[in-house]
């Protein structure tokens, strides 16, 4: 018996979602191989500094990390519940590289120019993991290091991130040009483009 209160695991899972069998692995294109000399993450766009930064895998693989908890939504509707991510926040990178007072949207990128924007807020919340269940991410889930916003569906979550770029005004990364929405909240099932509200998107 589960004691009164607990939240059962239907109750968690966004409207549309099921839970699959397994743990798919999803992608567009090739898995890049990782190599630690040449790796770096980048910032660029609206830096407080006004010019880019990077960071190093030694520098980046320094910074203090933490631990999330969460589930993961992708809009093709399989949810995968419970994921241990661990890795360094948002807050730490805004730190090392502040953004200008202005920047109210930021745009992730991946290897092969992946990309997915999100309210600054949205980034804020984004946890930039090495570390799935206690293990180094597999290289097909994006190792060394991707980017998990569990409150969004999964495509904003992107894999082997490589530039972080502040923006002062929205832009659509590589999804959200292609007919999806751009906030992508699963809870309000934020799926297609076509659903987004006035507000909710660039002109
Ligand atoms: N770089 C990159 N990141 C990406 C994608 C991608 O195509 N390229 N696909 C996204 C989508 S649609 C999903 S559902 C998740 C899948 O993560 P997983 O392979 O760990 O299940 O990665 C996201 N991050
Ligand atoms: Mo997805």
């Amino acid at each position: 018996m589960e004691p009164p209160g607990t939240p059962r695991e239907e109750t968690r899972l966004p409207p549309g979602q099921y839970i699959p069998r397994g743990r798919p692995v999803i992608h567009y294109g090739r898995v890049p191989a990782f190599r630690a000399d040449t790796w770096d993450l980048r910032f660029f766009g609206a830096v407080a500094a006004g010019q880019d930064q990077r960071l190093t895998w030694p520098e980046f693989a320094a910074l203090p990390r933490t631990t999330l908890l969460a589930d993961f939504h992708c809009v093709t509707k399989f949810s995968i519940m419970g994921n241990e991510w661990s890795g360094v926040a948002a807050s730490t990178l805004l730190a090392a590289v502040p953004p200008a007072d202005d920047v109210r949207h930021v745009m992730l990128w991946g290897e092969y120019g992946y990309s997915a924007n999100v309210r600054r807020a949205d980034f804020d919340a984004c946890l930039f993991a090495l570390e799935l269940d206690e293990k180094p991410i597999s290289a097909e889930r994006g190792s060394p290091v991707r980017a998990v916003i569990p409150h969004l569906y999964a495509w904003k979550s992107v894999k082997w991130v490589r530039a972080i770029e502040y923006l002062t005004e929205d832009r659509r990364g590589f999804w959200e040009e292609r007919g999806y929405h751009n906030v992508a909240d699963p809870w309000r099932e934020q799926r297609y483009s076509y659903q987004e509200e006035p507000g909710e998107g660039p002109p």
